[in-house]
C-alpha cells in the first residue's frame, strides 16, 4: 500500500532564501526609511533582472496580472485579441479590463500552447494583437506567430508568467514578441512574494509604463493620464534580490527532481510527461503530466483524488478552461466544439508537486501512488 504522507505535499513551495539574509536586507530598507515608490532596492533589482534576462527595457509591477493589464493598455490595443483558452484566468481578465474581446484559438495537443497554425483563420479587421502564453514555461511557436503578426500588422504579447529563464536555442524568451510579462508570485521559482515585470522592445514604452503604474503622475505639478497604483515595493524588491542569489541552485535541484519523476513515470501506460523541446531551455517552473484515461484506466480527476487521499495536493492547472467562463458564453470562438484540444487538456492535465526541497523518496512515493492506482485498475479490468 502506498504511504499516506504525514504532512501535506503541495504543488509547490516558495523558494525561501536564508532568513538572516532577508532580515539584513529588510534592515537596510528600514534604515533608509524608503519603503516604496522606486527606491534603491527596486532599482537594483530592475538592473539585475535586465542583465539576467538580457533585455534593455524592463518595468516592474506589484503582480503579474497588473503588469499584463497595463502592458496591454500601453500598447493601445483595440477590438479583438487572439489568445489561448488554456491559461490562468489572469491572462483573459487582463484583456477584459482593457475592454478587449478575446478570440479563443485552440491549443497544440503536445505543448498545450496556442496552436499557431490555427491563428490566421481567426483574424478579422478588428484584430489588433496575438496574446500567447508560454504554458508551464514551454515556449510558444514564436517564429510562426511573429510571421503571422508581421503579415497582418498585429502586435505580439506573451504571458510568460511561467517562463522566467526559458530560452529558445540559447536566446532568452523575452527577446520574442513586442512584450513579455513575467510573474514573481510566491509560487514562482523567481519570486518577490507578489510581483511581476514587463520586458519590451519599444523604448517609448518606458515612460508610458512609469506613468501607468504610478497614477499617471508625471511630476509634482502634472497628472497626464489615468493610471493605477501597481508599484513593486522595497521589501518585495529586497526579497527578490535575495531570491536571485539562490535561484540557480534551486534550478539544479529541480532538474534532479524532474529526473526522478521521469524515471518513475516513464513506464506507466497512459501517463505522458510534458517535456521541453530539444532546442528549448526549461524554466523549471512546473512538472506536468497528461493522463489518458483509456490507457491508464483512471481519469485525471481519479488520480487527483487518490493523491489527495494520500495528502498530496497536485493541481488541475488549468481548470476550468477560460473560454468556459460564463461571461464568454456569447462568443463564437468560445464554443467547446471549436476548442477540442483545449477541452481535452483541461480534463487530462495535472501539475505535480515540484520544488527543489522535494526529496527523492517523496517523489518515488508519489509516483508509487499513481503506479498502484494503475495496477489495481488493470487487474480489475482483467477479472
Ligand atoms: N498568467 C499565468 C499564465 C499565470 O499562471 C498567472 C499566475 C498569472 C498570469 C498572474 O500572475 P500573478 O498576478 O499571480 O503574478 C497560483 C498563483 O497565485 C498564481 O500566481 C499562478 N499563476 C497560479 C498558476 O498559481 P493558486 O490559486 O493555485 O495559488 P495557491 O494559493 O492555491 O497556491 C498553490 C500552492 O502553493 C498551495 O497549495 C501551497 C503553495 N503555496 C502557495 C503560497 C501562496 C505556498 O506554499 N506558499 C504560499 O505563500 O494560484
Amino acid at each position: 500500500m502506498a504511504k499516506v504522507f504525514e504532512h501535506p505535499i503541495y504543488v509547490t513551495r516558495p523558494l525561501l532564501p536564508d532568513i538572516t539574509d532577508v532580515t539584513a536586507r529588510i534592515k537596510t530598507v528600514w534604515d533608509s526609511k524608503q519603503l516604496t515608490n522606486f527606491g534603491a532596492q527596486h532599482n537594483e533589482l530592475s538592473d539585475k533582472l535586465k542583465v539576467y534576462l538580457e533585455v534593455d527595457h524592463l518595468s516592474m509591477f506589484n503582480n503579474g496580472t497588473l503588469a499584463l493589464l497595463l502592458g496591454l493598455k500601453a500598447l493601445a490595443l483595440t477590438g479583438e485579441v487572439i489568445t489561448t483558452p488554456f491559461t490562468f484566468p489572469a491572462t483573459v481578465q487582463a484583456l477584459d479590463w482593457n475592454n478587449l474581446t478575446p478570440v479563443f484559438c485552440d491549443i497544440d495537443p503536445v505543448t498545450f500552447n496556442i496552436d499557431a497554425d490555427k491563428i490566421e483563420a481567426l483574424i478579422t479587421e478588428k484584430t489588433s494583437a496575438i496574446l500567447g502564453v508560454h504554458v508551464f514555461g514551454n515556449p510558444c511557436d514564436v517564429e510562426k506567430i511573429q510571421a503571422i503578426a508581421d503579415k497582418h500588422g498585429l502586435k505580439v504579447i506573451y504571458d510568460g508568467a511561467h517562463a522566467f529563464g526559458s530560452k529558445i536555442n540559447g536566446i532568452p524568451i523575452s527577446s520574442f514578441g513586442d512584450m513579455t510579462m513575467f510573474s514573481f508570485h510566491a509560487t514562482k521559482l523567481f519570486n518577490t512574494i507578489e510581483g511581476g515585470a514587463l520586458v519590451y522592445q519599444d523604448p517609448a514604452l518606458v515612460k508610458k509604463l512609469d506613468l501607468l503604474r504610478n497614477f499617471g503622475i508625471a511630476n509634482s505639478e502634472e497628472v497626464v493620464l489615468s493610471g493605477l497604483n501597481a508599484k513593486l515595493n522595497e521589501v518585495q524588491a529586497g526579497v527578490g534580490l535575495e531570491v536571485l542569489k539562490v535561484m540557480d541552485e534551486e534550478r539544479t535541484k529541480r532538474h534532479a527532481v524532474k529526473k526522478v519523476y521521469e524515471q518513475h513515470l516513464a513506464a506507466i501506460e497512459g501517463i505522458r510527461v510534458l517535456t521541453t523541446l530539444e532546442d528549448r531551455a526549461s524554466s523549471y517552473q512546473y512538472f506536468v503530466i497528461e493522463i489518458d484515461e483509456a490507457k491508464f484506466g483512471k481519469s485525471r480527476d481519479d488520480v487527483h483524488r487518490e493523491l489527495q487521499k494520500h495528502n498530496v495536493f497536485a493541481r488541475k492547472y488549468f481548470y476550468p478552461l477560460c473560454s468556459d467562463f460564463d461571461w464568454y458564453s456569447d462568443l463564437p470562438s468560445a464554443r467547446p466544439e471549436n476548442l477540442p484540444n483545449g477541452q481535452k487538456a483541461v480534463q487530462q492535465v495535472l501539475a505535480m508537486p515540484y520544488y527543489g526541497a522535494l526529496s527523492t523518496d517523496s517523489v518515488a512515493a508519489i509516483c508509487g501512488i499513481i503506479q498502484e492506482l494503475h495496477v489495481t485498475q488493470k487487474s480489475l479490468s482483467q477479472l
